[in-house]
């Protein structure tokens, strides 16, 4: 027992240690939501979450309350009945009910996730041992190699180059995802993007960054030895910010620049 409650202590201990060092970390809940899809993934998790807790508190009290109801001393002869239908209708029409209330939400927020919009940039992400491609498929060109380790990464102890992936703000990102050895994830949390990186399919997740700012992402399946450095960020930049860099990445490529004010609507809304 002891050894138990020393372990557990422990392990309180050293975790809270973790939370102070690294301040990417949240020990509560999820990371502030940035956009549409990590809102509704969420608010999915806080209804389930709160639901979980009342569940435990009513079957707590419950128990408390039968242990002292019907504790020995005060009840010498045990009780005859063996059925109730009216709890057992309860016990069965409940659970039935938080189990239905879940699905239903969980599947909403399923469509909103699984169902790509339309408008909105596409960026292909191109997972390998052990690094990231990211390709603009639209512009020709392709995400520069970092040049410098990440400031966010740095501070937590962690001095590796990352490359940006840089897209509009308040633009729907369609990601086409896919891996070229073994299989990785791409997995942005801030933004509620998580989807295995598998050779030979493609797998597809959007997101919309209503928050300019730089988000941490990294690769989430285990994929070999460096994976715990497959490290990107998420670049969210201004509109207009965002077409000079497309156009300066085309420079670079010896491409002409590209007349946003005539994209088709398909290709990029953000002139809208
Ligand atoms: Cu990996």
């Amino acid at each position: 027992m002891h050894r138990i409650l020393l372990t557990a202590l422990c392990s309180l201990v050293l975790t809270s240690t973790a939370f102070a060092e690294v301040n990417t970390a949240h020990p509560l809940g999820f990371p502030t939501a940035i956009g549409p899809v990590a809102e509704e993934i969420t608010l999915t998790y806080n209804l389930i979450f709160w639901i979980c807790l009342a569940v435990f508190a009513v079957v707590q009290i419950l128990i408390l309350y039968a242990i002292f109801k019907f504790r020995r001393s005060k009840n010498p002869v045990p009780a005859t009945f063996s059925h109730n239908n009216l709890v057992e209708v309860a016990w069965t029409a409940v659970p039935v009910l938080i189990c239905a209330v879940i699905a239903w939400v969980s599947f909403d927020a399923m469509k909103l996730i699984r169902t790509m919009p339309e408008d909105g940039e596409t960026i292909e992400a191109i997972a390998y041992q052990f690094g990231w491609e990211f390709d603009y498929p639209d512009y020709n060109i392709s995400s520069p190699e970092a040049e410098k380790a990440h400031v966010q990464l740095s501070s937590a102890g962690v001095d590796r180059y990352v490359k940006d992936i840089v897209v509009p703000v308040d633009t729907n990102i369609v990601m086409h995802i896919t891996g070229r050895d073994v299989i990785h994830a791409f997995y942005a949390p801030d933004l509620g993007v998580k989807i295995d990186a598998i050779p030979g399919r493609i797998n597809y997740a959007w997101f919309k960054a209503t928050k300019e700012g730089d988000y941490i992402g990294q690769c989430a399946e285990l994929c070999g030895a460096a994976h715990g450095e497959m490290f990107f960020n998420v670049k969210v930049v201004s509109k207009p910010a965002y077409k000079a860099w497309v156009n300066a990445q085309r420079a670079e490529n010896g491409d002409t620049p590209v007349d946003f004010s005539n994209m088709p609507s398909a290709t990029m809304a953000m002139s809208k």
